[in-house]
């Protein structure tokens, strides 16, 4: 197949399941086309069926904002027609959704085909704005194919937006392969002593996160234990978590290692990943986590109970729970036996269910489903 893809090629969730989705498809002799303002990160190293196309936005002094929407759909117009693409695979409907149906209609064909996934805020945030809304529904039910990363998210979408159109659940994936924890000693040492637990997020900082709440778990968990907190990412939050990391006298076991891209060599030093969020809908970072046997205390929103296995691969609890979240780290990470059997049921959840030689069948046979 042909396939486009546009994203967005920043740090988010949506953008590394697109890039990832996308290298897996051309190893399996696809021609993959990413179409966005930027390189997506994930997009490293060389490949003879990846192809990498940029939306160049043209400033005017008339224009007060960039107008990525139309240059995106002009550039989708432009690659359809020399690459001959089947389908187009828009990641995060806004506005990637609408720039595709917008390509197909100044192209007058059927031929090309939509498929939308939705991520998350798309649908639980900012499509919910009245500026947004009649778009994004609009966007949605114009797609041939529409997939959700959980099934929190495809309940979400058919109640906020009033939308009947089939939505099929295709959770995210992570190669296990890749993802696998490894002994990193050294750099297991340079982040806490041998006695000492290390608890780790990883996450963009945004208040969704509720990182604060990690430092706050963190500290009741440090009157009990030795541990180290790690904290990966940088965002807007970043600068108030330090103050109460300070304020709450934990500052010197807290770790602030900023953005990072090499993630298996931390995630393999960590005993414990921390997702408190306000809002979710799957959580790929804990993922990436569990496939490095590392359990989970998260709270209890969206996709989450999809992803967490409360009792098994690690706890759940209501959000700002911060006491619970605490308790249940402290037992868990106190009982040996029972963590050995946490660890290895994460690692185990992660392989059965959300590898990526399965997701990515999914994907196909949907495509071409779609492509009939
Ligand atoms: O919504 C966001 O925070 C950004 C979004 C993205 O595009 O990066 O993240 C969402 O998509 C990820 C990949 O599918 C999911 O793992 C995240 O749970 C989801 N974030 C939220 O729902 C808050």
């Amino acid at each position: 197949m042909n396939i486009g893809i546009s994203c967005y090629p920043t740090y988010g969730g949506s953008g590394v399941v697109a890039s990832e989705l996308g290298k897996a498809l051309a190893e399996k002799g696809h021609r993959i086309h990413f179409i966005s303002y930027a390189m997506p990160i994930r997009l490293d190293g060389y490949s003879e069926n990846i192809f990498y196309h940029e939306v160049e936005i043209a400033s005017y002094p008339l224009f007060d904002f960039p107008l990525y929407t139309p240059a995106l759909a002009s550039k989708i117009v432009e690659v359809t027609k020399f690459e001959k693409l089947d389908l187009i695979h828009a990641h995060y409907a806004i506005p990637h959704a609408t720039s595709a149906f917008l390509a197909r209609e100044i192209l007058g064909t059927k031929d090309l085909k939509i498929v939308t996934t939705l991520h998350g805020t798309d649908i639980t945030l900012v499509g919910l704005e009245p500026s947004f809304l009649p778009v994004m529904k609009f966007s949605i039910e114009q797609s041939d194919g529409v997939t959700a990363v959980s099934a929190f998210l495809r309940e979400k979408t058919k109640t906020n937006y009033s939308i009947n159109k089939d939505i099929r659940v295709i959770p995210n994936f992570i190669d296990t392969e890749k993802y696998i924890r490894t002994r990193k000693p050294e750099i297991r040492r340079s982040l806490a002593a041998d006695d000492e637990k290390i608890l780790i997020h990883v996450s963009n900082f945004r208040p969704v996160k509720r990182v604060p709440d990690v430092v706050r778990i963190f500290a009741e968990v440090r009157k009990k234990m030795r541990a180290k907190l790690v904290l990966v990412g940088d965002g807007p939050d970043r600068s108030s978590c330090e103050q109460i990391a300070r304020d709450l006298g934990v500052w010197d076991d807290v770790r602030f290692l900023g953005k990072q891209l090499e993630l298996v060599c931390l995630l393999s030093c960590a005993d414990l990943f921390l997702i408190p969020s306000q809002s979710e809908s799957f959580g790929l970072s804990a993922l990436e986590a569990m496939a490095c046997n590392v359990p989970v205390i998260s709270s209890s929103v969206g996709g989450l109970p999809e992803l967490v296995s409360h009792g098994e691969t690690g706890y759940i609890a209501e959000i700002g729970d911060i006491d619970r979240m605490a308790k249940y780290a402290v037992e868990l990470l106190n009982n040996r036996q029972r963590y050995a059997l946490f660890a290895a049921a994460s690692r185990a959840r992660a392989v059965e269910i959300f590898d990526a030689r399965k997701i990515v069948g999914d994907y196909i046979r949907y495509y071409e489903e779609v492509l009939g």
